[in-house]
């Protein structure tokens, strides 16, 4: 059995080796992006059993997204090709005073063609979890259909369903965005918000209020990212807050929050208490931010226990 199956769109990313404006720059580095793939490949690292899927262009960027996450450990028997469309693209550029800013090459990509007919449902059941994400109804109506479909056959077939809502306001507009992934909020079993888009997507604030929310809604479990802070947990039956692990210096934020979903479902999967899903999550999230790139910072097993001074480091 599969521990965690999960799908949606991969890309190539280009990494400015400057900072400023993208008109300025000449030289980038390659790498992956994908709020998906970032989660396989942390639970890999971890240790459990983990399958993705998309739909990729039959081209170097796509045979490149392959290798990678293949290299990683991920099961990619399902993934698909289309020798039609392009395996999508992103340029970060990068500011000393804000977060990066990104750009999507990504309209018309071979995963935004992803549509319910090509998905292998025997595989889908295979899972404990199924993880997705708020960017995949973002990339177009057949690609949101597939989502809906998938995680309502998951849940009819006892697969727990994971979701993190990722709202990405440069694929669509909140007025867009909201109704779908309240839907899929209510679906949940397992819902990762962060806090600014608990508060876009709710209207409030508190962290015990937007919990509540969420529950009463028909959320089992929350699991609400509070930045630097921690995380806010609860499963109705036991709430706790869970302090951040602090990092001297910041790399790169993106792929944060992936890796937090990842430390959480990791957690679960090795029956550990509510508290230490928090604990896990709050560490590899953490961790994710050390290294620039989405996933390069992201640890295994021993290196994620060593961070939260649950084992001691051994440097020699
Ligand atoms: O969570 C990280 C992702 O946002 C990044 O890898 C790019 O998948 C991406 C997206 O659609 O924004």
């Amino acid at each position: 059995k599969m521990d965690v199956i999960t799908f949606g769109e991969s890309m190539v990313l280009f990494n400015p080796d400057a900072k400023g404006p993208l008109r300025y720059i000449h030289t980038f580095s390659k790498a992956l992006a994908g709020a998906e793939s970032n989660v396989a490949i942390a639970l890999a690292r971890l240790e459990h059993n983990v399958g993705w899927f998309s739909k990729l262009g039959d081209d170097e960027f796509g045979r490149y997204i392959e290798c990678f996450i293949r290299g990683e450990g991920v099961d990619i028997s399902r993934v698909i090709k289309d020798n039609a469309k392009s395996t999508g693209l992103l340029f970060k550029e990068r500011f000393a005073h804000v977060n990066p800013n990104v750009y999507y090459y990504r309209k018309n990509s071979a995963a935004s063609y992803l549509s319910s007919d090509d998905i292998d449902y025997e595989y889908i059941k295979s899972a404990k979890i199924l993880h997705v994400t708020g960017i995949t109804p973002a990339l177009s109506e057949s690609a949101k259909e597939t989502v809906i479909k998938v995680v309502d056959y998951a849940k009819k077939n006892d697969v727990i369903i994971s979701f993190d809502p990722n709202i990405r306001l440069k694929l669509w507009s909140i007025e867009e965005a909201k109704p779908v992934i309240l839907e899929l909020c209510k679906k949940a079993d397992i819902l990762f918000p962060g806090i600014d888009e608990a508060e876009m997507l709710l209207g409030i604030s508190e962290p015990r209020e937007i919990i509540k929310a969420f529950h009463e809604m028909g959320t089992k479990m929350v699991a609400l990212k509070l930045g630097k802070e921690g995380c806010r947990v609860s499963n109705k039956k036991e709430e706790y807050f869970v302090n951040g692990y602090t990092v001297k210096t910041m790399e790169d934020s993106v792929g944060a929050g992936d890796g937090f979903a990842a430390g959480f479902l990791s957690g679960l999967l090795k029956n550990r208490s509510l508290k230490e899903c928090g604990e896990y999550a709050n560490g590899v999230g953490a961790m994710a931010t050390l290294v620039k790139g989405d996933v390069e910072g992201l640890p295994t097993y021993d290196q994620l226990l060593t961070f939260i001074n649950k084992k001691k480091y051994v440097d020699r």
